[in-house]
């Protein structure tokens, strides 16, 4: 159920035994007794303590928040999700605590991090090989601090056809297409290296699989039609670090994926665009030993803070 809703029906049971409460003891002969005061300030203890309760479990009991990364072969999102999750877990701030939850995350995370390090790209992912990223999160602070357990699922980039009518894959749909639709947060991915080439068939190739793919979460998961797309949409262009600065970068993206934006920021409710560079500026295309990565934790942290479930 809703957090939210959770909340409110607890609150309000709570205010309603204490009303049931006070007419019943007003309208009894008990409201001229001695003991008026001491069963309402009873019944008040208790349900304080009651509220509480159920406000502390809720607490400690993390929601869990999974968000769904797509993007063609070769965008950047291994890359990506690698610094991500190593970023976030030194991310600074009184509100936000981040650790990577799972050996098998860590383990990911840390022999990445090693080879890109060492200068190297990642190997690409393969095809129905796809890899959790997973922590446990806690945002805000005091009695309103949240926890989370996130998942970000990394599949091959080819698993986009998977949304697209004239390819074989739309035959043959996986969990990919499962987890998409089951996903508390969309990551749409642009690769800055399709966008920098200027090449106008790429770009429009790329741009016509996101809006495939956005069309159909779109139908796939929405009520009613005309009612606003309530998962939250983060588009990311990433590789940024092609371009000579993030308003350029954004500039171009305004210009090129003008259908796409369009579409995005028309149908979507919360629709934000971030322009990411996993490693920084790379030594002779290939990654420096001191990466230097920009903007990689905003989408995450905005994509929670628009969690629909809190
Ligand atoms: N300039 C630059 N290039 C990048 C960056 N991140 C990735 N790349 C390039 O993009 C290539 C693909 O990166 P991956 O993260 O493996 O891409 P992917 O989207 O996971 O690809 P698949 O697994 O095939 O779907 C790398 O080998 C690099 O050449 C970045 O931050 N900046
Ligand atoms: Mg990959």
């Amino acid at each position: 159920m809703n957090r939210r809703i959770l909340e409110f029906a607890v609150m309000l049971i709570a205010v309603l035994v204490s009303v049931i409460t006070l007419i019943y003891s007003m309208e009894s002969s008990v409201l001229n007794s001695k003991y008026t005061s001491i069963i309402i300030s009873g019944v008040s203890v208790v349900m304080g303590v009651y509220v509480s309760f159920i406000f502390k479990f809720l607490n400690r009991n993390p929601t869990p928040f999974r968000a769904f990364l797509i993007g063609q072969p070769r965008a950047g999102k291994t890359v990506y999700l690698s610094v991500l999750f190593d970023e976030l877990q030194t991310y600074f701030s009184k509100k936000v605590d981040f650790q990577p939850s799972g050996s098998e995350t860590v383990e990911k995370v840390n022999s990445n991090l090693t080879y890109l390090r060492k200068g190297l790209w990642l190997p690409r992912t393969e095809v129905n090989t796809a890899f959790y990223f997973r922590a446990r999160a806690s945002i805000g602070g005091g009695f309103l601090k949240q926890h989370y357990t996130v998942e970000v699922g990394d599949y091959a980039g080819e698993h986009i056809d998977e949304f697209n009518s004239s390819s074989e894959m739309w035959l043959h749909k996986t969990d990919y297409f499962k987890y998409a639709l089951s996903s508390d947060a969309l990551m749409f991915c642009i690769d800055g290296e399709v966008l920098y080439s200027n090449d106008i068939e790429k770009i429009e190739e790329s741009q016509s699989m996101l809006i495939g793919a956005y069309q159909m979460l779109l139908t796939e998961t929405q009520n009613k039609a005309g009612e606003g797309f309530s998962t939250p949409v983060a588009l990311l262009l990433l590789k940024s670090d092609l371009f000579a600065s993030d308003k350029k970068a954004i500039a171009s993206l305004n210009e090129k994926y003008d259908r796409l934006l369009n579409l995005m920021q028309k149908k979507s409710k919360y629709f934000e665009i971030f322009s990411v560079s996993s490693v920084g500026i790379t030594n002779n295309g290939m990654p420096s030993a001191e990466i230097k990565p920009t903007n990689v934790c905003s989408p995450m942290l905005w994509l929670l803070s628009k969690n629909k479930r809190y």
